[in-house]
């Protein structure tokens, strides 16, 4: 319909409503067009990190509240002459609508587009009218460690994977945070060079133990910087020696079984420091920890404890001849890793710490691993003391 005529008419359906019911005239409010909602993206002038990115626009208002296709268009120019991709008659969606560009975009270009929502009646007005330049230089992906990881060294070697834009030489900027908001900054290093495949920075100040942290990098070329990637977070759990003298220090976490009552010997203190346990019947036994069925202990050694000849760990047990299994953390948080399950007669057992994916560990968790038997007063494994052979 032609514009005049329409303005005429919903002029007149303003100034003269008793004299004609607009809403049964037909085709007349069909053709008034959609309005903007005046959301869209990219939003203008943005700098976007994609080659073939969607465009988008929050849903324009239909006049009778119908659903509406659009017409999206992307031009080279702002005179809005050198068209170079179309969607036409989009379905709209829930909210917002979008159409992805089907053509690869150029690094370092600007590109101008626009939008119009379609009636059966009006074929809409062209709106946005904006521009979007493509970067030349995208963020790095973050290669290691991988998000969630958990470290072992306080200062964790941070690896990207080259970013995709432009050719030259580039630099990468590496940030590490305490927080997830990203506002106490621990450690960061600026212009690292990149190495073709996999470039990587070495953090140069000591982080913390049982600690999380969350870093992010970006690339830099030709005097022009990437955005910073999402942020990704590791664990550092790492071994930190505590002036221990080679046997448990102190106890972390105890799951004493006291089966029904009848285990007698539940102080999990008396598995700490050098092996003293005496006594030859229930009455006069002392200096031991009776675990009960399925019972554990989780203990400090205070000490770092790496992989040496043989055993590096010997689990002192007194009485009897109970199996146990166990596990060791380098941090008391971190995740603990078992070294296997052995017979351990009295007076002592020995585990071996290789195969392990720790270098050192200073936590130790024994678990009772007896078979069901009915209660007695010194039921489960009988931990006297915990050695550790090589240490720091
Ligand atoms: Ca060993
Ligand atoms: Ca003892």
């Amino acid at each position: 319909m032609n514009k005049k005529i329409l303005f005429i008419a919903v002029y007149a359906c303003m100034i003269i409503p008793f004299l004609y019911s607009c809403e049964e005239s037909t085709g007349i409010s069909d053709a008034i067009p959609p309005d903007f909602s005046g959301e869209f993206y990219p939003t203008a002038h943005q700098e976007i990190s994609s080659l073939q990115p969607s465009l988008s626009v929050l849903n324009f208002k239909d006049f009778n509240g119908k659903s509406l296709k659009y017409d999206f268009q992307l031009f080279n120019d702002k005179s809005w002459k050198q068209l170079i991709d179309q969607g036409t008659d989009i379905q709209e969606g829930t909210e917002y609508t979008q159409w992805k560009i089907n053509i690869q975009l150029q690094f370092g270009v600007r590109y101008y587009w626009r939008v119009r929502a379609k009636t059966e009646y009006s074929e809409g007005n062209w709106e946005v009218q904006s521009d979007f330049r493509v970067k030349n230089i995208f963020p790095p992906t973050l290669y290691s460690p991988i998000d969630g990881e958990t470290m072992d060294s306080l200062t964790p070697l941070l690896c990207v994977t080259d970013s995709t834009g432009i050719s030259g030489q580039r630099y990468y900027d590496f940030e590490v945070y305490a927080d997830e908001s990203l506002t106490q900054l621990k450690a960061q290093k600026q212009g690292q060079p990149e190495i073709s495949g996999k470039t990587c920075w070495q953090v140069n100040v000591a982080l913390s133990t049982n600690s999380h942290y969350y870093w992010r990098a970006r690339c830099r070329i030709a005097g022009e910087q990437s955005d910073w990637s999402d942020p990704e977070y590791f664990y550092i759990c790492a071994c930190q020696p505590a002036g221990g003298n080679g046997y448990a220090q102190s106890v972390v976490l105890s799951d004493i079984d006291d089966c029904d009552g009848m285990n007698r010997f539940m102080n999990p203190n008396e598995a700490l420091g050098t092996p003293n346990a005496t006594g030859t019947t229930t009455s006069n036994f002392r200096g031991f920890v009776s675990l009960g069925l399925g019972g554990s202990i989780t203990l400090d050694m205070k000490v770092c404890i790496r992989n040496g000849a043989g055993y590096d760990i010997r689990v002192y047990q007194y009485v009897s001849n109970e199996p146990v299994e166990v596990y060791v953390s380098s941090c008391r948080d971190g995740t603990y890793y078992s070294l296997g399950t052995e017979p351990c007669n009295h007076p002592a057992c020995g585990f071996d710490i290789s195969g392990i994916p720790l270098n050192e560990v200073r936590y130790i968790k024994i678990v009772d691993r007896s078979p069901t038997v009915p209660c007695y007063e010194h039921i489960g494994a009988d931990i006297d003391a915990v050695q550790a052979i090589y240490y720091h």
